[in-house]
């Protein structure tokens, strides 16, 4: 039996020596290593935290004293030491453990996470809410340096270093976010781990004061009491102990002693403490040290090699936007592209290799982004920000005000738009058609495949004002490209398939689904119209109102929650014109969605040929078709 299977909770690390917490951090990076290369998952930001989790759990007394991680993926070896060691190998599965903190699934889990940037602020709320209750708990912030990029953090370091709880941020410092760490935070934090250590300094410079015949000592002594104005000599972390918090560092996070050490002493302050540990990002596994991009969030792979494991398929919706748009941007110097932190992810990593001086990474910071983008349109260029659905969230007011409102001409690529499989409800893209659909000035279309991709992406730089151009997670249909880019009439949507009982209305790669199960419903004697929506806003109105009087029977199909979605949006069309007498079916998510596999997903909620099919019994349109 491994030293790993004897820890149920984190009082169980206590009893632990030097060289036992050494041959624990081991075990726990292989089980990390063994259940993440089947599994996929964020496994280089969990090697790079076993000690500093070792020691969080060792000098604090959780769940009582409140831990709590930012963006969440690097809570592995968390679940790992507070009980979940049996459940690991379900980690990102459906119904499995989740890949961030869930409240539900443990009472160490006491904030949920997955979008950055939050700790701070949730921290500060702990903090307020122990200070309110005369509670005496510590709190504690986990945040990375990527996620210190995210305004919400330095919005909550603003309030909590002027607010005089108690509380500690721990600074995770591994000069990556997912890809290498940007912006001037970044920069900073790397003067601070490259100069000589402030205590170290302190010393010498009281050592040669002292020196100073007749007077020396005493000048020692009144510098060293003179702590202000020393510090902007002196002290490392000027910026933080300026915000009001006592700055503690920068360590480093693999001494697991060294840690434990200085959490003790942040523990003994009061006020606001941070401390900087610096770690390596993928610690203990070559292949991971090597690429930490690679590993932050990871397919199945090799544990062996580190080689990750590919299926051959065709390109991803992703990788077709990136290339076409480095394709126009060749033939338009206009074009520039962004991207908050996420260059890999949303496929721009070609454009910033091919045009450096027309990207812009602008860190964990999706607001800054849009209105950033919105601030290059009106100078004139012509802006293409590609963020994932679930991160626009947080870029909503950026949107509607700072964009739509003032009819901006931006571009809005937004990336894993649907489900996203594993990675849960946190990640999941099932919002944006619902929020963005009602943004007026907003043109707002999905392609059906990623040739049709392509022929959005230049109809959008061909538009005056804002668009934005919704694609999921996934491979495409394999379609070849067209030669030539085409302009899509604006608001003008498909007709796939002709048929006068029932129309089925989709947007995105669901229109397939639609013509699969066209096909079923003509073997039952159900012919289905099919439409290829094409634009979410604005509807092709005189399309939807010539079917809707010819089949009266509506089904739409969309990748989003019902509510407020694609459907809605129809049937709010057939009461504007006073249309009745069509029954209708909407197939969408009810709400959040769980964890699982796109197709699981999809088939679990009716987004499949079965889901139509039983749709299409409910509408008793299979029933008459057998009787007549
Ligand atoms: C609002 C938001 N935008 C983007 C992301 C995607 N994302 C997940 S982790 C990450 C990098 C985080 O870097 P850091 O905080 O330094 O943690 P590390 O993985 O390096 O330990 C990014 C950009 C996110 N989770 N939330």
């Amino acid at each position: 039996m491994g030293l790993l299977e004897k820890i149920h909770e984190p009082k169980d690390l206590r009893t632990l020596d030097s060289t036992e917490l050494k041959t624990l951090a081991q075990e726990i990076r292989q089980e990390m290593i063994d259940v993440v290369s089947r599994n996929g998952g964020h496994l280089a930001s969990n090697l790079g935290v076993v000690e500093l989790t070792l020691a969080l759990h060792r000098k604090f007394d959780s769940p009582c004293d409140k831990i709590i991680w930012d963006v969440g993926h690097q809570t592995y070896v968390h679940k790992l030491l507070t009980g979940r060691l049996d459940q690991f190998k379900t980690i990102r599965q459906c119904h499995g453990l989740s890949g961030f903190p869930k409240r539900a699934e443990s009472t160490h889990d006491c904030f949920e996470t997955g979008h950055s940037s939050t700790s701070i602020s949730a921290a500060v709320g702990f903090a307020k809410a122990r200070d309110v209750l005369r509670e005496s708990h510590h709190v504690v912030a986990v945040i990375g340096d990527g996620a210190m990029t995210g305004g919400m953090a330095f919005e909550a370091l603003n309030h909590a270093g002027h607010s005089e709880s108690s509380l500690i941020v721990v600074l995770n410092d591994n000069e990556m976010s997912i890809s290498p760490n940007v912006g001037a935070m970044s920069s900073y934090l790397n003067r601070l781990r490259t100069d000589p250590l402030y205590d170290k300094r302190k010393e010498d410079i009281e050592y040669l004061l002292k020196r100073i015949p007749g007077i020396g000592s005493k000048v020692a002594k009144v510098v060293a009491k003179a702590k202000d104005s020393l510090k902007y000599l002196l002290v490392p972390g000027l910026i933080f102990e300026e915000l009001g918090f006592t700055y503690l560092g920068p360590i480093d996070g693999h001494d697991e002693a060294l840690v434990e050490q200085v959490l003790e002493q942040a523990k003994q302050k009061k006020g606001p403490v941070l401390v900087h540990v610096v770690t390596r990002k993928g610690k203990g596994y070559k292949p991971a040290e090597a690429n930490p991009g690679v590993f932050h969030g990871v397919g199945p792979f090799d544990a062996l090699t580190g080689k990750v494991i590919k299926k051959p398929a065709p390109p991803t919706y992703t990788t077709v936007f990136g290339e076409t748009l480095c394709k126009l941007a060749k033939e338009d110097p206009k074009i520039v592209a962004i991207s908050a932190a996420m260059p890999s992810g949303t496929g721009l990593n070609v454009f910033a290799s091919e045009f450096p001086e027309r990207f812009y990474d602008v860190g964990i910071a999706e607001q800054h982004a849009v209105t950033f983008a919105a601030g290059l349109a009106f100078g004139g260029l012509k802006p293409v920000v590609a963020i994932y659905s679930t991160f626009y969230q947080r870029a909503y007011d950026q949107v509607l005000h700072d964009v739509c409102l003032q009819q901006a001409n931006v571009v809005l690529a937004i990336d894993r738009a649907g489900v996203v499989g594993d990675d849960g409800p946190t990640h999941h893209g099932v919002f944006d058609i619902s929020f963005f659909r009602i943004i007026p000035n907003l043109v707002f279309m999905a392609p059906k495949d990623e040739n049709e991709l392509r022929h959005m992406l230049y109809t959008a730089l061909q538009h005056s004002g804002p668009v934005a151009v919704r694609y999921p997670r996934s491979v495409g249909q394999g379609v070849k490209p067209d030669e030539t880019f085409k302009e899509i009439p604006i608001g003008k949507a498909e007709v796939l398939r002709d048929g006068r009982d029932v129309t089925l209305i989709a947007v995105g790669p669901l229109v397939h689904t639609c013509l699969l199960a066209a096909q079923e419903l003509r073997h039952r004697g159900v012919e289905a119209a099919v439409i290829n929506l094409r634009f979410i806003n604005p509807l092709d109105r005189e399309l939807l109102l010539h079917y809707a009087g010819l089949t009266k029977n509506f089904i739409t199909i969309e990748d989003n929650v019902l509510k407020g979605g694609m459907g809605s949006s129809i049937l709010e069309l057939l009461e504007e014109e006073g249309i009745e007498g069509v029954a209708f079916e909407r197939l969408g998510y009810p709400g959040f969605v769980e964890q699982g596999s796109i197709s699981q997903l999809h088939i679990t909620h009716g987004l499949s040929v079965q889901g139509i099919l039983q749709a299409a019994e409910r509408l008793q349109l299979i029933r008459r078709a057998a009787q007549s």
